[in-house]
């Protein structure tokens, strides 16, 4: 295809030029759901020894691109690995990712350390250039970091939490607290950003996955100047795509910090998204993920209808709405990529 590191088909859609097809992606595109995963899993021992394996980190990320093609390989990694870099204790266990010791005082916010993650995280770096040597030409290699926020609610909740009461309690109770809190995030994130960037990563996805949990007038006052200045920090350089899960109500914020695209949650109708973003940005969605639970047929069906539904429109990255279920059957993933695939713009 003779495609030059600037004109690969996902980082056309991200500038919101025209583009022969959509390009397609998968958020958690590399995972459980994958024998190929389960099997280098198993040998690895577990879920930190294969992120931190640079060798192995590559291979899963290079998984999902080899067996479907989509056109970007996301860094196979997770948001939390900076908090771990920062000096908290970090476990990953059938049950998900925890935090034995969370945040609650001032004192323990102003122990975390800020170091340089070109040295506390340089397994990611390393692993970037692996996973850059091993890609297909035309597929762009995207980096990530959680959002402040997000970071945020793990680092003081201690794990996945439904309700946020630690947080939103220290949050409301303690501002010069959280404000230092959310100062280092960001500060850690903005760098973390710029070091993908500088060993490879082509485009950035920033993760707030949970910031939906606030109202738009809370969001504006204890998340949004944080997210504003990472991306500041890394927006002009390298584009940047920003998710919240289930945030309608954060949609025209979301658009105004000026990334170059913004994901969509599938609760959201992606025509009207279109509307609602005014040429600001590109999007990127927004298949229901548990869509992917249905047959090859209807995942095909329902991804031709999905297409159709903004034919036209420049700027549109095909994605699910958040991430592949680890039931989910491969033959679905590549319906949907396929689909992507075959149909013209
Ligand atoms: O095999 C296993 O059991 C590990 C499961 C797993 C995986 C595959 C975790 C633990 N993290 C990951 C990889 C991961 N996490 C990627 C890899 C790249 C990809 O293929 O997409 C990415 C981008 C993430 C990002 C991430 N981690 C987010 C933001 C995106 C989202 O889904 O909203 C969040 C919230 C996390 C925290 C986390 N780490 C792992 C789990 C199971 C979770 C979610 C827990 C929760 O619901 O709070």
């Amino acid at each position: 295809m003779g495609e030059t590191p600037d004109n690969k088909l996902l980082l056309r859609a991200l500038r919101r030029e025209p583009v022969e097809r959509t390009p397609v992606w998968l958020m958690r595109q590399a995972g459980r759901y994958l024998p190929e995963y389960r099997a280098v899993r198993a040998q690895a021992g577990g879920f930190l020894e294969m992120v931190q394996e640079p060798e192995l980190a590559a291979e899963v990320t290079l998984q999902p691109i080899r067996r479907f093609g989509m056109d970007g390989a996301i860094l196979f990694s997770d948001i939390l690995l900076p908090l771990q870099a920062m000096g908290m204790e970090l476990v990953f266990d059938e049950a998900g990712p925890s935090l034995p010791r969370p945040l609650r005082t001032r004192g323990d916010v102003e122990a975390l350390t800020l170091g340089d993650p070109r040295t506390s995280l340089a397994y990611v770096g390393r692993a970037l250039e692996l996973v850059r040597a091993g890609l297909p030409g035309g597929v762009t290699l995207l980096g990530f970091a959680g959002a402040p926020f997000t970071l945020a609610s793990y680092a003081i909740e201690g794990g996945t939490s439904k309700s946020f009461l630690e947080l939103k309690e220290l949050m409301y109770r303690e501002p010069a607290t959280w404000e230092a809190l959310l100062e280092r995030l960001s500060a850690m994130v903005a760098e973390h950003l710029l070091f993908q960037h500088e060993k490879g990563a082509e485009a950035l996805v920033l993760f707030d996955t949970w910031a939906s949990t606030l109202t738009r007038e809370d969001y504006r006052r204890y998340a949004a100047p944080w997210t504003a200045r990472v991306v500041a920090a890394v927006g002009e350089r390298v584009p940047l795509v920003l998710f919240a899960g289930q945030a309608e109500h954060l949609f025209d914020d979301l658009c105004a910090f000026g990334p170059a695209a913004v994901a969509v949650d599938h609760r959201s109708d992606l025509a009207s998204a279109f509307e609602r973003s005014r040429g600001r940005c590109a999007l990127q969605g927004n298949l229901d993920p548990g869509v992917l639970l249905a047959t090859p047929t209807e995942v095909a069906r329902r991804t031709r209808a999905l297409l159709e539904s903004v034919r036209g429109l420049r700027g549109h990255v095909l994605n699910v709405g958040h991430g592949v279920l680890p039931a989910t059957d491969p033959d679905c993933v590549a319906a949907f990529v396929e689909t992507a695939r075959e149909l013209r713009a």
